[in-house]
C-alpha cells in the first residue's frame, strides 16, 4: 500500500519542509507539537495535529508511546522523524515498524551500527572508506593505547564510542598524559551516556569537515549527491554550509563519490545518509556516519536538483531511486546561512515574541523558516529559526546574492545572527575559501 498519510515527528522548518515534500506528492501530513508549540507553523499547515505533551522534549518529541499513539489514532501510514530528536534512534525505528508503520528512514540495524562511533568505524574500513589512523576498535589498556599512540604519533586524539557532535573528546600531547585523558574521558563518556568505551585517533590539527550525501535503496543499489563543506562551525554547531567545497576537485568528486556510494551499496543502506570525513592536504580520513536527513541538505538540492525529502518518501515506499549516479549533474554553488535566535556578543539563546518578519526572496533564494510576525519562540528547543539558501552560477555570483539576501532578511523582536552573517561574507579567509574548522571561532574571538 502506498504511504498516504505522514506523520511528522518533528517541529519548526524541518517538519515544514516534510510537509512540502509530502503535499507535492499528493500525501497528508499529521503534524504533533508540544503545548508550547501550539501556534507554530507547522501545525497550521499540516491536514491534522494532535497534541503530544508539555514543553520538555522528552515528554513530547522524545515521548515514543504519544508519537506512535497519535499517528495510531490518525490513521497516519509512515512517520518521518526529521533530523534530531528521534531521528536516530534504532528502538523508535524498531517500534514503528513493528506497529505496522512505515519507517521514514534507514534500516534500523544500519542506525544502530552508524550510532556507536567504533562500530562505525569498523564497518567503514571493511567497506573501503579511508579511516584516521587509530585503536583498531575501542581501548581499555593505556599499555596498550602507549604503544598505539607512539606508532602513529602524537598529538592523538580520545573519543567516546558513543559520542559524535564533538562531545567527550581529549586531545592527548604526549604519553605522559595519556593514561590520565584515558580514564578521564572514559568516566566522562559514562557519565554522558551511560558507556566508558573511548577508541584512540590520530589528532589532525587543522582540517576542514567535508560530508559527502548519499541514498540507498536498501537492495544494494547506492548513489552520491557530492559533498558540502561544513568547516564554519562554533562549538561543533555549524553556522555556514557549502556545496560544493571551494577545495574539492570534479575528479576528486567523482572518486570519492564512488568510493562512498560503493560503500553504502555493500551494505544495502537505505534513504538517506552522510558521510562524515576530516579533510587534510589533500586526504580524506572517515569519521562518523548520519543516518537521517541533515539540516544542510538543501544546499545539496540547490547543486543537483533533486528534492531529497521526496527522495526519501519514496524509497521508504518502496520505490527504486528516481535518479541514476549519471543523471546527477553538479551545477553552480550553493550556500547556507543558520540563522539563530541568540545574542550577537554572549551567543545566549534569545526566545521570544518575533514583532516584524521579513523573508528575502527574488531570484535562487530559498527561506526555510516557520517564523511569522506575532510568533513567539519558544524557550524549549534550539535556537535555530530559519535557513537562507543562495544558489549562483558561481560561487562569487552565490556570494554577493546572499549578501543581497541578508540586506533583505528583516527579523525583529529577537536578536538573531543574521548581523554576524553580514560580516562574515566579507571576511578575505572566507571569500577565498581557505577556511577550516578552527577558522570560525578564532575569528569570532578577533571580532571582540
Ligand atoms: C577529530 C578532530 C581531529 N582529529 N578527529 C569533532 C566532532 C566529531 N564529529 C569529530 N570531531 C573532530 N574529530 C581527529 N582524529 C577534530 C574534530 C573537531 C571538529 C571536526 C569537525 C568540525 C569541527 C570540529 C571542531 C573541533 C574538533
Amino acid at each position: 500500500m502506498a504511504i498516504s498519510r505522514i506523520l511528522i515527528a518533528n517541529r519548526g522548518e524541518i517538519a515544514l519542509r516534510i510537509h512540502r515534500a509530502a503535499h507535492e506528492m499528493g500525501i497528508e501530513t499529521v503534524a504533533v507539537h508540544s503545548t508550547a508549540d501550539a501556534d507554530a507553523m507547522h501545525v497550521r499547515l499540516a491536514d491534522r495535529a494532535v497534541c503530544i505533551g508539555p514543553p520538555a522534549a522528552r515528554d513530547s518529541y522524545l515521548n515514543i508511546p504519544a508519537i506512535i499513539s497519535a499517528a495510531e489514532v490518525t490513521q497516519a501510514d509512515a512517520i518521518h522523524p526529521g533530523y534530531g530528536f528521534l531521528s536516530e534512534n534504532a528502538q523508535f525505528a524498531e517500534i514503528v515498524e513493528a506497529h505496522h508503520i512505515t519507517w521514514i528512514g534507514p534500516k534500523p540495524e544500519h542506525i544502530r551500527t552508524m550510532g556507536d562511533k567504533v562500530e562505525a568505524k569498523r564497518t567503514a574500513g571493511k567497506l573501503g572508506l579511508p579511516l584516521v589512523p587509530g585503536s583498531d576498535g575501542a581501548i581499555t589498556d593505556p599499555v596498550e593505547a602507549g604503544r598505539i599512540a607512539a606508532e602513529i604519533g602524537y598529538p592523538v586524539i580520545i573519543k567516546a564510542a558513543s559520542g559524535g557532535g564533538g562531545r567527550g573528546m581529549k586531545v592527548c600531547t604526549g604519553p605522559h598524559e595519556l593514561e590520565t585523558l584515558m580514564l578521564q574521558a572514559g568516566s566522562e563518556a559514562k557519565a554522558a551516556f551511560g558507556d566508558a568505551t573511548v577508541y584512540l585517533e590520530k589528532y589532525l590539527g587543522n582540517p576542514r569537515h567535508i560530508e559527502f550525501q548519499i541514498f540507498g535503496d536498501g537492495n544494494g543499489n547506492a548513489i552520491h549527491l557530492g559533498e558540502r563543506d561544513c568547516s564554519l562551525q562554533r562549538r561543533h554547531q555549524k553556522v555556514l554550509e557549502e556545496a560544493p567545497s571551494p577545495v574539492i576537485s570534479s575528479d576528486e568528486r567523482a572518486r570519492m563519490g564512488k568510493v562512498v556510494s560503493d560503500a553504502m551499496a555493500g551494505m544495502g543502506y537505505r534513504g538517506a545518509g552522510t558521510i562524515e570525513f576530516l579533510w587534510e592536504n589533500g586526504e580524506f580520513y572517515f569519521i562518523e556516519m548520519n543516518t537521517r536527513l541533515q539540516v544542510e541538505h538543501p544546499v545539496t538540492e540547490a547543486i543537483t536538483g533533486v528534492d531529497l525529502v521526496r527522495e526519501q518518501i519514496r524509497i521508504a515506499d518502496g520505490k527504486p531511486l528516481s535518479v541514476k549516479q549519471e543523471d546527477i549533474e553538479f551545477k553552480g554553488h550553493a550556500i547556507e546561512c543558520r540563522i539563530n535566535a541568540e545574542d550577537p556578543e554572549t551567543f545566549a539563546p534569545s526566545p521570544g515574541l518575533v514583532t516584524s518578519y521579513h523573508a528575502a526572496g527574488g531570484m535562487h533564494v530559498r527561506v526555510d523558516s516557520g517564523l511569522y510576525a506575532g510568533y513567539r519562540i519558544p524557550p524549549y528547543y534550539d535556537s535555530m529559526i530559519a535557513k537562507l539558501i543562495v544558489y549562483g552560477r558561481t560561487r562569487e555570483g552565490c556570494i554577493m546574492r546572499l549578501r543581497r539576501a541578508l540586506e533583505e532578511m528583516v527579523i525583529e523582536g529577537v536578536k538573531t545572527s543574521i548581523p554576524m552573517h553580514r560580516k562574515l561574507l566579507t571576511d578575505p579567509t572566507f571569500l577565498d575559501g581557505g577556511y577550516t574548522i578552527k577558522y570560525l571561532e578564532d575569528w569570532l574571538a578577533d571580532a571582540k
